[in-house]
């Protein structure tokens, strides 16, 4: 079996509040068709691309929040994407508002789907690291309430073999977390499909937007070179709801570099072809992990979640 992927990071432009998921749906197979036609074998789209990113806004009835979220997929509203990608035989990797039945009580979490060439969905994530904060900030210009409407994801960071390669998944704030890659790259992934929504600025202005353009492709390169992984990246782009998304969609080499990036800040197909035998010169030689790991010094990482500075002044 071929180790080329072609893979597309499918950029989306604005989605607003009262933009219909059937529009948006028309849009993502707009890409699809596109990307079939540039030979793309897998298709990532953003985190929750079929909605506008609502936790921007505080909400105060669950019904209003709920509208956001899929129960089932694919429901009649992405079917036709699952059929079209079916038909052109290209996979993809979807991010959506997941509300589920599950243990007798409903559960809300951010999360997204691999979907083969086949047209079978082969795995799921549901979103680990949910930034923001869950009371209202009313003083903010925005809010960032992932925090509220969602649960921490129940699933870890599992990888499928599909589609030819291993294949890992994550959204958005997970990205910037060394954690997120080093578990994947401890099951071998070969390519971490993820989406997001990432403002330009911050709520607070604390952050120039070059700075938190730097922190987001310096967090992903990173975490391809340090687990030898192919990085597929689509952003939300351009001034949604008032906020202007950072973009900048790419894709990454396991040796760590952008090899193609979205220029604009709209719909935008970003297309590169990945040899996932790339991935062998950094998992066999300096993060070969079997020979050079030293996990007994590593305990720290699964036992302790805040840091604790030593108290005693090493000076006195
Ligand atoms: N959606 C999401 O996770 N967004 C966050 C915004 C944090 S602001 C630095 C992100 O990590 O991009």
């Amino acid at each position: 079996m071929s180790r080329i992927i072609i893979a597309g990071a499918a950029q989306l432009g604005p989605i607003e509040l009262d933009t219909p998921r059937k529009a948006v749906v028309q849009r993502m197979m707009e890409l699809m068709r596109e990307a079939h036609s540039k030979g793309c074998n897998v298709v990532v789209y953003p985190e929750m691309a079929l909605t506008t990113f609502f936790p921007r806004w505080w909400f105060e009835n669950q019904e209003e929040v709920d509208v956001f979220f899929e129960r089932s997929m694919p429901n009649p509203d992405v079917a036709p994407l699952f059929e079209l990608a079916q038909k052109l035989g290209v996979g993809f990797y979807l991010g959506y508002c997941e509300l589920a039945e599950e243990d007798g009580r409903q559960r809300h979490f951010n999360t997204s789907i691999l979907v083969n060439d086949k047209g079978k969905i082969v795995g799921k994530y549901r979103k680990v690291h949910l930034p923001g904060h869950a009371e209202h900030k009313p003083q903010d210009p925005w809010q960032h309430l992932e925090k509220r409407y969602f649960e921490p994801g129940d699933l870890g960071f599992p990888v499928w073999r599909t589609m030819g390669g291993v294949m890992g998944m994550c959204l958005c704030n997970d990205r910037r977390w060394p954690e997120t890659y080093r578990v994947m790259g401890l099951q071998g992934v070969e390519m971490v499909l993820l989406g997001y929504n990432t403002p330009q600025l911050d709520q607070l202005g604390g952050e120039p937007a070059f700075i938190r353009v730097f922190h987001n492709n310096l967090s992903m390169q990173a975490g391809a070179y340090q687990n030898g992984t192919w990085v597929v990246a689509a952003a939300k782009a351009g001034n949604e709801g008032g906020i202007d998304m950072m973009g900048g969609s790419c894709i990454i080499t396991p040796q760590g570099e952008i090899v193609a990036a979205a220029h604009t800040f709209d719909d935008e197909l970003v297309v590169a072809k990945c040899d996932l035998d790339e991935c062998r010169f950094n998992k066999e030689n300096i993060f070969n992990f079997a020979a050079h790991r030293q996990i007994h010094h590593y305990k720290l990482i699964t036992e302790r979640t805040g840091a604790v500075a030593p108290t005693e002044d090493a000076d006195a």
